[in-house]
This record gives C-alpha cells, structure tokens and sequence, in this order.
C-alpha cells in the first residue's frame, strides 16, 4: 500500500489473519470478514469489498477433484476434431474464398466444448440445453463426423447447402446427403441444432430464459426437469452485446442455479483485443458478482502449479494481474524464449521462477481453458453452486495451436487460408498420423470404429444419455376447443362495439378456460398488461413469481387484484421487450426442446416489437416457433396522441419480410377469433411450424357478425364484406381500424351513385405470397396436372369491379406487396402513413395523412379520368 502510515499495524493485521486461516481454515476465515463488513457497515466508513479476486484459477490444486477421463484418449479425439474442423473450412475457402468459415475461435474453445461433450453435457430427452458459440460449428461438426453422425460427404458440404441439395437431387450424392450451415441454424438443420447463436448476444439472453421457462413449467407441473440444465459457451467479445448482460440480474434474482455459462476468454474478438488497455477477465467477474453470479475462473494449466508453487511472495499472480490483455495477447503469439525476457524478466523474482525452465516448457505453459483438467475442475464447481446461476471465466488463446501465423494474431479470427507448411506444422503439433500428401488433400479422418478413442467417444456419450446437439420433436397432439368455446361473443357480435385489443382479451381469457388447452398457453407482457386490459387476467390465472407473493398487495380486495403466485402462467417480464420475446420464444419452441407443446401469446405495443427486437424475431424464426405475437395499439393514426416514436406504421412490413411468419391485420373482432382459430389448430392439432403476427388496435367500434363462409377469406388474406350501388364500379380495400373510414366512404360513394365493393383486407402479406407462388408453381409441368386454383386476389378482383382503392394504417409498400399481381384494368392507389406520426386525434391524424372517409372518397372520385395504364403510379403523397 503506497499510503500505509502504520506498516507495524498493518503487519499485526495480516499475521493474525494468517494465523485464522491457517488455524481454523476458510470457513471461519469468510465468518470473520462477514463480521467485519458488518461493522463496517454498521460504522458507516463506506467500504465495499471488491468483487474481483486474484488472478489465478477459483478451484485450488487442494480442491482439484480427481479428473475421471482418459486424458490421452481425449486428447488423440481433441486432435482429430481440430483437424476435421480446420480441414472443412479451408476446404471450403479453396473451392470459393467466398465460403468463409472460422477456425481460430473453436481452436481456443476445442477442450472447453470436449470437457463439457465427455462429462458434463446430458443429451437425450431430459438432456442439457446447449448454447454453443456459432463460429465454433466446424468443431461440433467434426465432433458429429467422428460419432459417426455425420459423414464425410457432409463435411465436404460445409457452408454448401445448395450443392449438397442440387447434387442429391441429381443423383450424385446419396439421398440422406445435406449441407452443413455455417452456423447453428435449427431452420436449417432440424434434427441436429437446436439454438440459433449466429447474432451474438441473443443466445446469452436466451438461454436465460430459457433455465427461467424451465422453473416456470416446473412451478406449474407442466414438467420435471429439475436436473436439467441450460449451459451456454460465449465468447468474451460477445459479452458486449447489450443483450448478453441484459438480463444477467434477473437470473440471479431468479436463483436459476440450473444455468451455466462458459466464457470463452482468448482476449480477443475479430478486430483486436476485448480489452487491450484492461482485463477483461476481472471486469466480468466484477460484473458477473456483482449481478449475483457465482464466477469460476480457470485461468492456469496443471503445469503453472508448479510455478506458483515456487512463488511464495506471490510475485506471479500479481505480475499476471497487472498485465493488460493486449499485453497477454503479445505474450500468446510468441515464443518461451521472448516470455523469458520480457515477462519473467520483469523482475529477479519471477525470473528466478522459471530458471530451471527450458524455453520449450515456457512456450508449452497452457493457459486454464486448454486444460482439461482444470476445465473439469471449474465445471464440476460451477455444478457444486447453488441458489444462482454459475459463469466459468476460462483464459485462453486464440488460434491456439495454429502456429505462428495464428495464435494469439491480431488477424487470427478470419485466418482460414493455411499454406501447405502450417498445415504440416498443425499435424505435428497435434501428432496426427496423416501423410504429408494426407495433409495437402486435407483429408477428412477419424479412426476405425472399434479404435479405442472411437469407443471411448461413444462410451461417454452413451454415459450421458445420448448425442448432441440434437433436435427431437416428438410432442403429441393437443385438442383445439371449438371456436363457438371461446369467440361466440366475436363471431356474433351484432354490431356489439368494441376494440380488437378488448377482444383478444376476451377471447383468452376464455380460452385459458379451457381444461386441456388452458394451462398450455403462456400469457406474456413487458408491463403493459393493463394498458390492454388485461388486469382482470392477474386475478384469474395469476402471475407467475418464483416465489410465490411475500406481500399483501395494494389492492388484495379487488377483483383486478395484481395476484402474484410461483403457480402463475402470465410471465410479466417488466419493460424488457428482449426479455419478453425470449420468454415467447422458449414457450414457442417447448414442443421441441422439451416435448411439450406449449402456446405463447406475447402482447405488445406494436411499434416495440418488430422494429426494436426484430432481431430476436428473426432467431425465434430460425427455431421454428409455434405462437402469437399480438401487436396491439397498432397502426399509424389509430393510436392517437402517442405520438412518433409509439405510433406504429411499420411493423407489418417488417414481418412479411420473416419468411415463416403469417402476419394479419384484422379489422373485425370475429375475423380475429378465426384466425386464432387457425392458428392454434395448425400448431396444437396439426403440429405444423406456424408462427403468427396478428395486430389488434384500441379504437372502439360497432363489430359486425361474421359469417361462416367469410372465414376462409380471412385466413387467405381477405373477404368481401359488402356491395351496394348503381353506376361506374369501384372497389376498397380496407384493414384494422381504418375499415371504419371505408365504411363511411361506402355509404358516401353508394350515396353518390356509386356500385362499390368494400372488402377487408386481413393479409397483405398472405394474398402476396400466395399469388407468388401461384406464379412460380405455374410451370407447365405442374399445369399439366390440371388448371391451377385461383388465388384468393383472383377471387377477389372477380368478386369486384372498377379501380382499386386501397386504405392502410401503414406506410404503402404493405398494400404494394400485391400490385404486381393486379392486371392492368384493375388499377390500385394506395391511401397509406408515410413519414412520422405526430401526437393528435385519430381524426386529425387520418386527415393528415389522408386516410380517412373523404380522403378516401376523394382518391375514387379524383381518379376518374385517369388511364388505367398508371396503374396505381400516381400515388398521392399523403405528406403533402
Ligand atoms: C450481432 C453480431 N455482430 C457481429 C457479428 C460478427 N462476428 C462474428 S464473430 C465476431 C467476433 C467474436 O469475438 P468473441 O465473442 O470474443 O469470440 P471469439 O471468436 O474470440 O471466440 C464478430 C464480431 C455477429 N456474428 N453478430
């Protein structure tokens, strides 16, 4: 301490300190410090211990357990996997430098992946959950070649899919032959992965989630899983992604010991360090504590023991503490000789360390994630916690192994082009028996079946029930209530006035009813359940709390009581929209993952979903969800006074772009049942991957009955909802809210001698695809089946007559999706928001952008005249 006054003092202080631990051993050593916070506390000197810790591994040799693997038999696999892994992404890069591909990062995590693939990692259906690091796939790719699960076509097809398809097809490759996605893709690969981890930070954060969902079905008695676990491999770059830290106190709160993640710490990320000026390793263990983590760290291999071990002065943990990353990484590049000086050779201390060292054994010193030794060690604590979740800090370098063009290089990351010496170089260092020509071909190799290394492979495997990744559906089917159960109220309403929003409330509370279907379905909100009107749901299903409710609430005579209950279904996730759709996505993807078919309905504000989270959208996309999300408060003028960032013009647009997702506009209260309707029928009866977007918005209006022969319009895309009217024909198409302002303009046009034709228009989207599809189907072959169904667009231009109106809460490209479909005699103009919402009336908002009844009946009226050959081109600018 530089401003130490009383050194005597402070001397007396470590001894008797010393003498406690030594005496009466750590336990009473922790009571002690514990009394001493305490009073510190208590006096007010405003002290808090410092959260990070020494900078050496957690577990000590001491506690070391016995390591149960063969380590020469993991290590020969270890090596066969590098080299499987290295040869498929260079292979791929010799056929197109294209291809990309990574070898660097799986170099560094090989022996943190094959600890956790031989000892840890439980497959099977009551199998571990995990989250691996996307650009580390070659390594699980070779693992999956060497069990025999994948062959060496396969390998060869790395990041080729369509190769791989096309040859299939043609009969070059045996049927069963596929591609290999660059990353973990379960759309792409449905049997083998089984989380998306490609955009980083997203699977951190769901993995949270995920050991949460698992509490939640366990608290509900939807299933027991309580040995069960979520494990995530991340890199240490990664864990700057907002989402990564996101929701690190939350799954501390929650007490999810049945989560651990493994940080991958080679200091590096694609550019440069994660920290060059600093540690990143003690910056996430003091956040990581700080959340209420309990951090591992593995710093040091085996033969580091033996270093500090001579190191009594604890020079050596504390030089190592001292080093910048950037420093380290220098150090991780070079060779013993240069770490002798310019490390040990810091000072007489550390040099005298390492004096009996060769250069060779200083360069051979391993760093604690490349020893599986500790590595055991760490996971075998992490499993030891208890009451939260367990991150292992594991250092490492990265391209370890990769000679001295890649390790520890700045370039490392992207480094797949291997001249024909570091590929030889890679085999001796990895004591590979392949022939130099072997090696040039990069031949892909495993050894014989009945190898020792091959039956110690499966042997693990079969000890911990089965292979992974590994992706199973295997759910049963879940009955469907009738709808008249659940939306009598919306398929005869009669001119009842009500909001879709107040609807879809209705309608799941009454589906919730349900004794089958009801505890299937998971409720989810970011802390707008009231804003939608859902209180009344808090009393009849509850919210579901870990721990039940340890207060009286507020409001505990009421009816809307908040009720909270660790039997609770609705997950209210608090304002964190990330949160809340990686609640929906572990409840949408729970027939696969756990066998048990679960339906989410996450209702949002619209504007808060596709735009800030689409992202997370996209990789529940990739998993093949089966659930709602429900954009409510949608569209641009409907929902007044909000203003430009609330006021939602857009999210519709963005959801046609995610291929498997069906995303409806619903006008009506009876067109909304039956599309949910569907919906649960295609994911709970049919077992089929649909995934639906339905808006739902505030405005209160009167709700027509729905007939039954309409249903089919709306799941297709739109329906005719009335004509009336002599003279020139026009028609309109209407969505959401803003089928009131057509209504109006109906009455208005028929008034003014009119023949008009109002149809609601539930899918853009859906009448796009389909019409798109009818196109490419349209081959002669497949004509010369027999003549082609009409699209449901074709039925409604038959339906209809004259120029197209077209009326949207939404910027125009939604409605444009289905002009190239239109002929040429059946012009569109499309009435639409663009530009930024502004806080006012629905009226003043509509009359701004132009969408309501008169602007409406002014496009019809205006257009008269106009050539049909524009065909929509003139588009009034609803800004101007
Ligand atoms: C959201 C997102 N941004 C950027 C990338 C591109 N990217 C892929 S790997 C990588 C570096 C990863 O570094 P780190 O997490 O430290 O892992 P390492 O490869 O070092 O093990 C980057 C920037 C990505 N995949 N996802």
């Amino acid at each position: 301490m530089t401003n130490d006054i009383d050194l005597q003092e402070t001397q007396e202080w470590r001894e008797a300190f010393e003498a406690l631990i030594q005496n009466q051993g750590a336990e009473r050593a922790r009571f002690i410090l514990n009394e001493l916070h305490g009073l510190a506390r208590q006096s007010r000197i405003h002290w808090t211990p410092e959260a990070r810790t020494a900078y050496v591994n957690t577990v000590s040799v001491e506690e070391q357990p016995r390591f149960p693997g063969d380590t020469h038999l993991e290590e020969r696999l270890s090596a066969w996997m590098r080299w499987n892994a290295l040869a498929m992404v260079v292979r791929a890069n010799r056929i197109s430098g294209d291809l990309g591909g990574h070898i660097a990062s799986y170099a560094s995590a090989a022996d943190l992946f094959e600890v956790g693939f031989n000892h840890f990692w439980r497959g099977g259906r009551e199998g571990d959950l995990v989250f691996m690091q996307a650009h580390s796939a070659p390594g699980v790719y070779a693992r999956a070649f060497l069990e025999g699960r994948l062959s060496e076509l396969d390998l060869m097809h790395y990041r080729r899919e369509l190769q791989a398809r096309w040859a299939v097809a043609k009969g070059d490759l045996p049927s069963g032959a596929r591609g290999l996605s660059s990353y973990p893709h379960p759309h792409l690969m449905p049997d083998f992965w089984q989380f998306p981890t490609a955009s980083m930070g997203l699977g951190p954060l769901q993995s949270i989630y995920q050991a949460r969902f698992m509490r939640y079905q366990a608290h509900r008695g939807l299933a027991e899983n309580s040995d069960r676990r979520v494990w995530g491999v991340f890199g240490d770059g990664e864990m700057d992604e907002p989402e990564s830290m996101s929701a690190l106190t939350m799954a501390a709160r929650e007490g999810l010991d049945n989560l651990v993640w493994v940080v991958n710490c080679n200091l590096q990320r694609l550019d440069g360090p994660v920290r060059g000026n600093g540690k990143v390793i003690d910056e996430l263990e003091t956040l990581f504590a700080g959340a209420g983590w309990h951090v591992v760290k593995v710093l040091w291999g085996s033969d580091w023991d033996a270093l500090f071990a001579r190191d009594p002065s604890n020079a050596l943990a504390e030089a190592l503490g001292r080093t910048v990353d950037g420093q380290m990484q220098t150090f991780a590049a070079r060779d013993g000789a240069f770490n002798r000086s310019n490390f040990f050779g810091q000072s007489p201390e550390l040099s005298r360390i390492v004096e009996s060292m060769t250069d060779e054994a200083i360069d051979s010193l391993r760093r604690g994630g490349h020893d599986r030794i500790k590595i055991f060690a760490a996971y075998e604590r992490a499993l030891r916690m208890r009451g939260a979740p367990t991150v292992v800090l594991a250092h490492t370098k990265k391209g370890y192994g990769m000679g001295q063009v890649a390790q520890g290089r700045m370039t490392t990351h992207s480094h797949k082009k291997l001249e024909d010496d570091e590929l030889l170089a890679f085999r001796d260092r990895f004591n590979l028996p392949l022939t130099d020509a072997e090696v040039l071909d990069l031949k892909f190799t495993r050894p014989p079946p009945d190898s020792p290394e091959i039956r110690y492979l499966h042997e693990r495997r079969a000890m911990l029930g089965g292979y992974l990744p590994r992706r199973q559906i295997d759910s049963a089917s879940v009955p469907v209530p009738p709808i008249a159960q659940h939306a009598a109220f919306a398929l005869g309403a009669d001119g009842k006035a009500m909001s879709t929003t107040m609807a879809f409330v209705r309608q799941l509370g009454l589906l919730l009813k349900d004794a089958e279907l009801g505890p299937r379905i998971v409720p989810i909100v970011a802390d707008e359940a009231r804003t939608f009107g859902m209180a009344a749901l808090f009393k009849q299903v509850g919210i579901y709390s870990s721990v039940g409710q340890r207060y009286d609430p507020e409001d505990i005579g009421s009816v809307l009581s908040y009720r909270e209950a660790r039997d609770g279904q609705i997950l209210e996730e608090g304002i964190s929209e990330a949160g809340a759709i990686a609640s929906w996505t572990a409840a949408a993807t729970s027939y696969a993952v756990h066998g048990v078919p679960m339906v989410p309905f996450y209702i949002f504000y619209s504007m808060f979903g596709f735009q800030r989270i689409g992202d997370l959208i996209w990789a529940a996309a990739d998993q093949n969800p089966r659930g709602f999300l429900i954009g409510a408060t949608s569209g641009r003028t409907t929902l007044a006074g909000e203003g430009l960032q609330h006021q939602d013009g857009s999210s519709l647009l963005v959801a046609a772009t995610v291929p498997n997702c069906k995303s409806y506009d619903p006008a009506f209260a009876g067109e909304l049942a039956v599309i949910i309707q569907r919906g649960l029928e295609e994911m709970l009866l049919a077992q089929s991957n649909a995934f639906y977007y339905v808006t739902v918005t505030n405005a209160n209006y009167a709700q027509p009955s729905l007939s039954e022969g309409d249903a089919e319009g709306v799941i297709r895309g739109g329906y005719l909802l009335k004509s009336a009217g002599d003279g020139s024909p026009c028609t309109l198409f209407a969505s959401g809210a803003l089928i009131t302002e057509a209504l109006a303009a109906f009455d208005a046009l028929v008034q003014q001698g009119r023949r008009v034709y109002l149809f609601s228009i539930t899918s853009y989207t859906e009448l796009a695809r389909e019409a798109k599809r009818s196109i490419s189907d349209g081959t002669a072959e497949i004509q010369a089946k027999g003549p082609l169904e009409a699209t449901q667009l074709q039925r409604l231009l038959e339906q209809s007559a004259g120029p197209i109106v077209s009326v949207i809460d939404w910027v125009s490209p939604v409605a444009d999706q289905i002009r190239a479909y239109l002929p040429s005699d059946r012009p569109m103009r499309v009435l639409s928001t663009e530009g930024f919402g502004a806080s006012d009336t629905r009226a003043a908002l509509r009359a701004h952008f132009g969408v309501d009844a008169t602007a409406i009946v002014r496009a019809v009226v205006g257009w008269e005249g106009l050539e049909p050959s524009t065909n929509g081109l003139k588009v009034r600018c609803s800004t101007d």
